[in-house]
């Protein structure tokens, strides 16, 4: 598919989906950079994380959003309300689906919210790099949802997927360019993402924890920057508070003798002397702080404040 003239497109592309299907990984081999984390661990991403795309034709600025899920507390409440905000919001969706996974009830329910939107739905089929997946399952499932065949759907296309691997991603340049208005970069062209540099920093230590961490205890890591500053040399002093919600877990994070606060310290500083172009002394503490998921305050401090 090519775009209709060589007039200049831009427009908003959010990427939606359940957790763990790869939203994040997507999101950073289109654009070409690690914008957003990425682990194995479902509900990685915490909030919206816009990556931008800019080329000859156009410009898309991609949504990353949370995984939907069935979660209750506060910070579950942010995390669905940021995904399902960008819903009625943007110029186009990537609905995407991880085909090596059962459709299970949180998939009928994105679908049922998805079936609503009125913008042009991609459903993009990910993971296709792993040979036993469900494609045509997903592809029924949409129908069913939608109650037509897919060759009959307006303002639709199936776009077989590796994120990972970066199979089909030009094609879905292509079709997102279809699709765009026409109109003028709604960032500088060369501007990559807007993600506040603190919640950068923060995610990439959250990223080394959920690395190194098993089981529910990264779903009970929260982390914040309290300082940043230049001290001798050229060097950036870093200090990050880590919230967990038991002692238990706070031994766990620290670890025996600090062994595992250490290696996920020194895998952040590597990236984040990357990302920063400087050397960085990073200073990690571990507060135990009960439900804070459930505490407003905390949630501000944390960059989760808005729509709870
Ligand atoms: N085989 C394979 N694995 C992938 C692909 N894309 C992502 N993954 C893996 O799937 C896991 C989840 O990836 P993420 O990108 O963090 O998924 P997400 O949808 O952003 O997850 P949440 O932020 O938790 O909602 C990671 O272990 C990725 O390495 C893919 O195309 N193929
Ligand atoms: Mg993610």
């Amino acid at each position: 598919m090519t775009t209709k003239n060589n007039s200049y497109r831009s427009g908003m592309v959010s990427i939606v989906g359940r957790p763990n299907v790869g939203k994040s990984t997507l999101l950073n081999t289109l654009v070409g950079e690690k914008i957003a984390i990425v682990s194995k661990i479902p509900q990685t991403t915490r909030n919206q994380i816009r990556g931008i795309y800019t080329d000859p034709r156009g410009q898309i600025v991609f949504v990353d959003t949370p995984g939907l899920h069935l979660g209750r507390d506060k910070l579950d409440r942010f995390m669905n309300n940021a995904s399902t905000d960008t819903m009625h919001d943007v110029d186009c969706i990537i609905y995407l689906v991880d085909t090596t996974r059962r459709i299970g009830q949180e998939e009928n329910h994105i679908a049922a919210e998805l079936a609503k939107v009125k913008c042009p739905l991609i459903l993009g089929l990910n993971k296709i790099d792993i040979k036993k997946n469900n494609v045509p399952e997903y592809i029924s499932f949409w129908e069913e949802i939608k109650g037509q065949s897919v060759q009959d759907m307006k303002n639709f296309m199936l776009v077989p997927l590796s994120g990972e691997k970066g199979t089909n991603t030009d094609t879905l340049l292509n079709v997102l360019f279809d699709y765009l208005p026409e109109g003028p970069p709604l960032y500088p062209e060369d501007t990559v993402t807007d993600i506040p540099q603190k919640m950068a920093i923060a995610d990439i230590i959250r990223e080394k924890l959920f690395l190194l961490m098993k089981d529910e205890i990264p779903h009970s890591l929260g982390v914040v920057i309290e300082e940043m500053r230049p001290i001798k040399g050229k060097t950036q002093l870093i200090k990050a508070l880590i919230f967990v919600e038991k002692q238990t877990q706070k031994e766990i994070v620290i670890g025996k003798g600090g062994n595992i606060l250490k290696k996920a310290g020194s895998f952040a500083r590597e990236e984040l002397e990357i990302l920063l172009e400087q050397k960085v002394y990073l200073e990690c503490h571990v507060k135990t702080q009960k439900n804070w998921r459930d505490n407003i305050s905390i949630l501000q401090e944390l960059g989760y404040d808005q729509n709870i």
